[in-house]
């Protein structure tokens, strides 16, 4: 059922414990005495078209990771990174603190190949933010957000992926993915032409911070993913790109390539930022919380709420 109200300044209150159809429930209101406002908004983050294809085989369709982009410093791929928002984009802060200059950087979207790149597609960054807890040594809140000259236009090539919810039980092994132009040998010192995308599961931090493992070196604002026995992982240029988690609902953003011993190395996964450690400073920053927050954040924040 469709509700109209006729400008964003009227309210539609809607009486409990009524009997009747909807629409004797629902009342027009010029204002919100009681100062509980519920608003409903549609949710289109980490979602893949529809009827994404892959064309010829191996090829990755375009869409199947519609937020990851490639952040090019000056004509170069640089890292990847996630579109959040229109107007955001969420990549590591080791990417870019050393530049801050805006201009020096570009945003690419949309795209599979580096070879269909044309320099004059790319989006110019109005502003470049990291976190001010962020550590050049040990890579503590290794997160930096871009803010876009012009916002973008959504498309089945280019979407925002969700944000996790602030208390979510991810389970060691939780099956996610991470994808990028990055190395795809540690010793072929070259990004990739197209897109790559590699299964990785999630490893407790308890464990990965072991003593064959990191060795106490991971934070609470980091987590590991990847196998223990090497072969598969993130690696140099992939930095700053998407590590995303299927829920029932919507790919979400659950982890941010940051670092690792080596690429692919036996017992050294990888390491990346944990988005859901960071979620308050990105809300702050982007100043929208609702846009992306997720369901599970809102019954969280709900129920938070209610006890004494
Ligand atoms: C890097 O240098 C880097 N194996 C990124 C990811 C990993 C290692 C290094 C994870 O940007």
């Amino acid at each position: 059922m469709d509700v109209k109200v006729n400008d964003t300044r009227e309210f539609v209150q809607v009486r409990p414990h009524q009997e009747g159809s909807l629409e004797d429930m629902w009342q027009v209101r010029s204002s919100c005495e009681s100062h509980q406002i519920v608003a409903l908004k549609c949710s289109e983050c980490g979602l893949r078209p529809g009827a994404a294809r892959v064309v010829g085989g191996a090829d990755m369709p375009p869409g199947r990771w519609p937020w990851q982009v490639s952040v090019y410093q000056g004509s170069q791929h640089h890292c990847g990174g996630s579109v959040l928002a229109r107007e955001w984009i969420v990549t590591a802060a080791h990417c870019v603190h050393r530049q801050l200059q805006a201009s020096s950087w570009l945003v690419f979207t949309g795209i599979i190949t580096r070879a269909s790149v044309r320099q004059e597609d790319g989006v110019s960054v109005k502003k470049i933010i990291y976190h001010p807890l962020y550590n050049d040594h040990s890579l503590d809140y290794d997160i930096a957000l871009m803010k876009l000259q012009v916002p973008l236009n959504f498309s089945d090539a280019i979407r925002a992926v969700c944000l996790p919810p602030s208390q979510q039980d991810l389970f060691q092994g939780t099956q996610c993915w991470v994808s990028g132009w990055g190395y795809t040998r540690p010793d072929q010192v070259q990004v990739t032409e197209t897109l790559k995308e590699v299964l990785v599961p999630l490893i407790g931090t308890k464990r990965c911070n072991s003593s064959c493992m990191y060795a106490g070196e991971l934070t609470a604002r980091m987590l590991c993913a990847g196998y223990l026995q090497g072969k598969i992982d993130a690696c140099q240029g992939d930095s700053g790109g998407p590590l995303v988690c299927q829920d029932k609902f919507a790919w979400r953003l659950v982890g941010i390539v940051s670092w690792g011993q080596g690429c692919a190395e036996p017992n050294h996964p990888g390491v990346y930022t944990n988005v859901a450690q960071l979620l308050p400073w990105i809300y702050d920053i982007t100043e929208d919380a609702a846009e992306h927050m997720s369901k599970f954040e809102m019954d969280y924040k709900h129920t938070a709420k209610k006890q004494p």
